[in-house]
């Protein structure tokens, strides 16, 4: 089953967006597989932004990320990359549709709430540098049932 990492940043936190963000993908009907409350690295937030290396916004980025807790997730459900990248929005939060995470609460760039995996690929990859195996939970919710 294709799965996504998203990662609720550091604003998202610091505003009180946890819960209202976790609830739009459980009420979509995506399955929660892993979570953590975490700090993030230097290393760990430079790896994971590695394509970004060159940018001039890099450095600032990557104090961003560490500058306070996050949320780490792993979510599962047919379509859920594409479907999560939508459901949050455009990259810079101006642009952002309304209903979609970034439109409804952001306006900056440089602090655009939440992260998800733009592409299957980068899923596996991020879910690998982020999560161990053990951390990932594989269920299948009951209520699935009227979802299928
Ligand atoms: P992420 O989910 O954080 O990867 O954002 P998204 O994929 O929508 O956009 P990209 B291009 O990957 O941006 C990564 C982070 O860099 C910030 N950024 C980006 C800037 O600050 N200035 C810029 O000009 C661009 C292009 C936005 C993203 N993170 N934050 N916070
Ligand atoms: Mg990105």
């Amino acid at each position: 089953m294709e799965r996504t990492f998203l990662a609720i940043k550091p604003d998202g936190v610091q505003r009180g967006l946890v819960g209202e963000i976790i609830r739009r993908f459980e009420t979509k009907g995506f399955t929660l597989v892993g979570l953590k409350f975490m700090k993030v690295s230097r290393e760990l937030a430079e790896q994971h932004y590695a394509v970004h290396r060159e940018r001039p916004f890099f450095p600032g980025l990557v104090e961003f990320i560490i500058s306070s807790p996050v949320v780490a997730m792993v979510w599962e459900g047919e379509g859920v990359v594409a479907s999560a990248r939508k459901m949050i929005g455009a990259t810079n939060p101006l642009n952002a549709e309304p209903g979609t995470i970034r439109g409804d609460f952001g306006v900056n760039v440089g602090r655009n709430l939440i992260h998800g995996s733009d592409a299957q690929e980068t899923a596996q990859t991020e879910i690998a540098l982020w999560f161990k195996d053990e951390e990932l939970v594989a269920w299948q919710p009951h209520s699935k049932l009227w979802l299928n």
